[in-house]
């Protein structure tokens, strides 16, 4: 006797056989598939396979995976190319272009032998189209205006169909006027699992990308024209202290695969662990041809996926190594004030401004703790609070939250990790040595001490 996933397995392959005999398949008559639509910036959960082969569905970070149809043996999904306003952080909106609701778009999963048929439905003022990066493909539908076919004009529906030849992590965007269309958010991630359910199989799978954004304070719309001097540095269009963290159960085989349309390349590095990388944009990586990291550089359109085995409780950051990568929106033209003297300045401007209040020359990390008031929609420049006082980052930061006995398909905020009894560092309450310097040193102290 056949079980359900056996039967469907089955009438799968019939379809597969099908479609490869006649070169392509037509749309039948049941008209567009339904094209759902996100409100939320949330992490939603998984979406686990309903037919065809088992899979560990992938987690979006602050985003979603679009539901799909099956057709005659075709998956078919619908992405609707659109604006969008996208929660970027609680107190921010972008007035973005994304697909079905949000930006990035939706997450799409499918399984390596598929067929799949994309309806792309334009909702943009000006055509577009969608290049299926990582994929191999007729030409035809490749999805570079102009080349692979004519832009979709907007208000028109254009047809995807191409099959799955391999398993892996891949991106979509359009190709048609696409520095205008990737600054204003239009991109998204497509898994292909492999279709033995064992093969590469961990119990979780994260996914985000890694996209920035030059909106200035107090707008909404990005300024498309910057071609380096972004002010907001995001995974998947969300700004930390909101972005959600990674949530793993202890002892789980995790992966996380980060895909980066930014203009720089980011050097992603997590804390607690090392990890090897699994998967590039061009396939797996073979067991015997990794070597252990605990950064890795995600290259400008490209893709790295990384394995670790979740033994260690606690919470870790994880962040791009830029440090100004890890601020939120900050003018760069400031000067740099560390060492200066400004009690004499302060005096004569408290003369006319009395609140006046000296700024950065001890550092920058005042600027954390302060609640300074900002215009409407930005976010300040480091944010993040945890359990211990401001953790002064903002941009590309989370934390991967490894907790003990979670339920398989539990990914809620378990909350701030509670160091153990004697594994916190602590402060050094006995007497203090007499700091030896070194000559120099000294007469500028000495020097200080006198001016003082
Ligand atoms: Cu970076």
């Amino acid at each position: 006797m056949m079980n359900r996933r056996q039967l469907l397995g089955a009438g799968a392959g019939v379809g597969a056989a099908m479609v490869s005999a006649n070169a392509w398949t037509k749309t039948t008559n049941m008209g567009l598939p339904e094209a759902p639509l996100m409100d939320s910036a949330a992490t939603q959960d998984p979406v686990y396979p309903t037919s065809g082969p088992d899979y560990q569905p992938v987690v979006t970070v602050n985003g979603w995976s679009l539901p799909h149809r099956m057709n005659n043996g075709v998956k078919e999904f619908h992405l609707i190319a659109e604006p969008v306003e996208r929660e970027m952080s609680e107190d921010m909106t972008g007035y973005l272009w994304g697909y079905n609701g949000q930006s990035p778009g939706p997450t799409l999963e499918a399984v390596e032998g598929d067929r799949v048929r994309i309806f792309v439905t334009n909702k943009l003022p000006e055509h577009t189209s969608i290049h299926w990066h990582g994929f191999i493909l007729p030409s035809g539908m490749d999805g570079v205006g102009g080349l692979s076919h004519p832009g979709i004009p907007p208000g028109k529906t254009f047809v995807y169909e191409f099959d799955m030849t391999k398993s892996g992590t891949f991106m979509y965007h359009p190709h048609a006027d696409e520095m205008v269309q990737m600054a204003m958010g239009m991109m998204g991630m497509f898994i292909v699992h492999p279709k033995d359910p064992e093969f590469m199989r961990v119990d979780r799978d994260f996914v985000f990308m890694l996209n920035a954004y030059d909106i200035d304070p107090g707008s909404y719309v990005p300024k498309i024209m910057t071609m380096t001097d972004f002010n907001l540095w995001c995974w998947n269009s969300r700004l930390f202290p909101d972005i959600d963290p990674i949530v793993i159960s202890k002892n789980d085989h995790a992966r996380i695969r980060v895909g980066n349309l930014t203009m720089t390349n980011h050097p992603i590095h997590m804390h607690g662990y090392d990890f090897e990388v699994s998967c590039t944009d061009g396939g797996w990586v073979r067991p015997e041809a990794r070597w252990p990291e605990v950064t890795i550089d995600i290259p400008v359109g490209g893709m790295r996926a990384f394995d670790f085995h979740a033994i260690h409780e606690g919470d870790w950051a994880i962040h791009c190594h830029k440090s100004h990568h890890t601020m939120n929106a900050m003018g760069h033209d400031v000067p740099t004030f560390i060492g200066v003297d400004k009690s004499g300045i302060t005096r004569k401007i408290r003369k006319l401004q009395p609140e006046y209040m000296p700024m950065g020359t001890a550092g920058m990390a005042d600027m954390g703790e302060m609640q300074m008031e900002l215009p409407d929609n930005t976010v300040p420049m480091m944010a993040g609070w945890g359990p211990h006082g401001p953790l002064e980052m903002g941009g590309m930061f989370s934390v991967v939250k490894v907790r003990e006995g979670l339920d398989s398909d539990d990914y809620s905020d378990p909350g701030w990790y509670e160091n153990p009894p004697g594994t916190e560092a602590y402060e050094w309450t006995g007497e203090l040595p007499d700091f030896t310097r070194s000559s120099n040193a000294k007469t500028q102290i000495t020097k200080k001490q006198k001016s003082s």
